[in-house]
């Protein structure tokens, strides 16, 4: 694997490494990488990613990684697929690299990515000075059925839903760059459970295209069992983990009318959970970006 000034993937880096990674991309690919300021945060962070293109007129593609702190794979993959997209001569990635404009943030939850590398490895939420308790659950404060099921009003819960709907200053400003984006594709990245998931978390609506999703998930599941035989479970969030609501995904579909919307849980399946050993990272990567292709050539295709 290329290492560039200390940023690699046999290992997991921290926030400054992260940026100072995407800050390297934008001044080595100066005609294809642009830094892209996503939002800001309660610490007064930048959420900073990067816009990768190598023509006009593509459709677009959101990537939303590390909206979870602790789940320290989701920064890895993100940092290592815009590394295949720039420097990989395989025709696959070649197309999806050329045929797509890719907006990347490996880490939307910046503070709290931070806090879980300094402070707290299984920090979750976001970073606040709330009055009992630190944090909300940035993947609870969208405003699609906020705060309706699968998700707390206690300061203290994991899944604090926040004050109302885009209470936090993450959510709401990265929100807002994706409402101007008019995005064809949203990917979201999490871990762990190995699941590839669509909207809805609540039994409330079902997506206008879910037929089309399952089947082109379904692919994507061959596609990524096929390299080293991990096996995903597809569906939509409610069916296949839990009930939650005020996710940014379903918020992506519901609010923006995002016709490709897509959520991995990574590795693996709680063995290590969100320890996953960094010798995981490059498989990982190579069997996700299998399951990217696979729905990439299908949305291309549509
Ligand atoms: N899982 C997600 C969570 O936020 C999810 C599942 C995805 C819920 C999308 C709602 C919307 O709880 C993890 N591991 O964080
Ligand atoms: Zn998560």
């Amino acid at each position: 694997q290329q290492m560039r000034e200390g940023y690699g993937w046999t290992d997991y880096y921290d926030l400054d490494d992260t940026y100072d990674y995407l800050r390297s991309l934008a001044k080595d690919y100066p005609h294809v990488v642009k830094l892209y300021v996503g939002g800001t945060t309660f610490e007064g962070r930048d959420i900073l990613g990067v816009k990768l293109s190598y023509k006009e007129g593509n459709p677009k593609i959101f990537v939303e990684s590390g909206i979870h702190a602790r789940e320290w794979i989701c920064p890895a993959l993100a940092t290592w697929i815009l590394n295949q997209l720039l420097t990989s001569e395989e025709a696959d990635i070649r197309f999806i690299a050329e045929n797509f404009d890719w907006y990347v943030f490996p880490s939307v939850n910046p503070d709290g990515y931070q806090y879980s590398h300094t402070t707290e490895r299984m920090w979750r939420k976001t970073v606040t000075n709330g009055t009992v308790c630190n944090g909300v659950d940035p993947n609870r404060n969208w405003d699609d059925h906020w705060n309706e099921g699968g998700a707390s009003s206690d300061e203290c819960s994991e899944i604090y839903a926040g004050t109302g709907p885009f209470s936090t200053v993450e959510a709401k400003s990265l929100s807002a760059t994706i409402t101007e984006l008019n995005t064809t594709v949203y990917f979201s990245l999490h871990s762990y459970s190995q699941l590839l998931m669509i909207p809805f978390g609540h039994r409330q609506e079902t997506a206008d295209n879910y037929d089309e999703l399952i089947k082109i998930g379904d692919k994507a599941a061959v596609a990524l069992y096929q390299r080293y035989g991990t096996k995903y479970v597809v569906g939509s969030i409610i069916d296949v983990i839990y009930e939650a609501t005020g996710g940014s995904m379903d918020w992506a579909k519901s609010k923006l009318g995002v016709p490709y919307t897509f959520e991995w849980e990574l590795r693996d399946e709680g063995r290590y959970g969100f320890l996953l050993p960094a010798d995981q990272i490059v498989p990982t990567a190579l069997e996700t970006l299998d399951s990217i292709i696979s729905i990439l050539r299908d949305v291309y295709a549509a």
